[in-house]
């Protein structure tokens, strides 16, 4: 029998329509011409992440050899990152009501190989907010289990369009995202995934 799904899960398939879908991406494509993706490293080891990164809003997650952490400014250019686009924020207000408005917006972009391996999401300095996800364009294989990392797993496709809210129990689970099944979207021309992760950081 399948597990359960964690407690304060919230898988909203389809949520977002293809038209505001594309209207997202264009506001996407604007803060990473100012922002633009960068490839995080491994603390300690340096070695790559295989999925590209940027940010909008007050605060930005960052990686590199000194760590994980939160920092207002982007590693390369040294901007501040530009704000997080309105259809987001009333995104947030929809299905996290009550909750202040997210501080950091994490834009990942997987290519056609980018895996992202089991993690937590515990930089924060509060939990209390759920983390809410938007995906577009091909569909990811995500896989999300319990609060320890050898906890039974269970794995949805996140398609284009799909949100996910992470509060409650799941907020603290073990996730992370398999692989990319290829040609599944037509929204981004040459393929792959964005991924963007709406967080209360203070
Ligand atoms: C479960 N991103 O940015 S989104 C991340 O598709 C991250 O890029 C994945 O994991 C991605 O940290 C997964 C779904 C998701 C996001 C945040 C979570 C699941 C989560 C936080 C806690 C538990
Ligand atoms: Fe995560």
């Amino acid at each position: 029998m399948a597990m359960a799904a964690p407690d304060g899960f919230r898988y909203l398939p389809d949520f977002i329509d293809r038209t505001g879908q594309q209207l997202l991406l264009e506001e996407i494509r604007s803060i990473v011409a100012a922002a633009p993706l960068f490839q995080p490293v491994m603390p300690r080891t340096g070695k790559p992440f295989s999925v590209r990164m940027s940010n909008c809003g007050p605060l930005g997650w960052v990686s590199d050899r000194d760590g994980y952490r939160y920092e207002n400014c982007h590693p390369e250019t040294g901007a501040l990152w530009p704000g997080i686009p309105g259809t987001l924020l009333e995104l947030w207000k929809k299905v996290a009501p009550g909750h202040p408005e997210p501080e950091a917006c994490l834009i990942n972009y997987y290519g056609p190989g980018s895996k992202m391996g089991l993690h937590q999401d515990r930089d924060e300095q509060t939990f209390g907010a759920p983390v809410v996800s938007v995906s577009l364009g091909d569909t990811a294989l995500f896989r999300i289990g319990g609060t320890k990392r050898t906890d039974p797993t269970r794995s949805f496709r996140l398609a284009s369009g799909d949100v996910v809210v992470l509060g409650g129990d799941s907020r603290l689970a073990y996730h992370g995202i398999d692989r990319l099944v290829a040609g599944t979207s037509t929204l981004l021309k040459n393929g792959g995934r964005i991924n963007l992760t709406l967080r209360r950081v203070t």
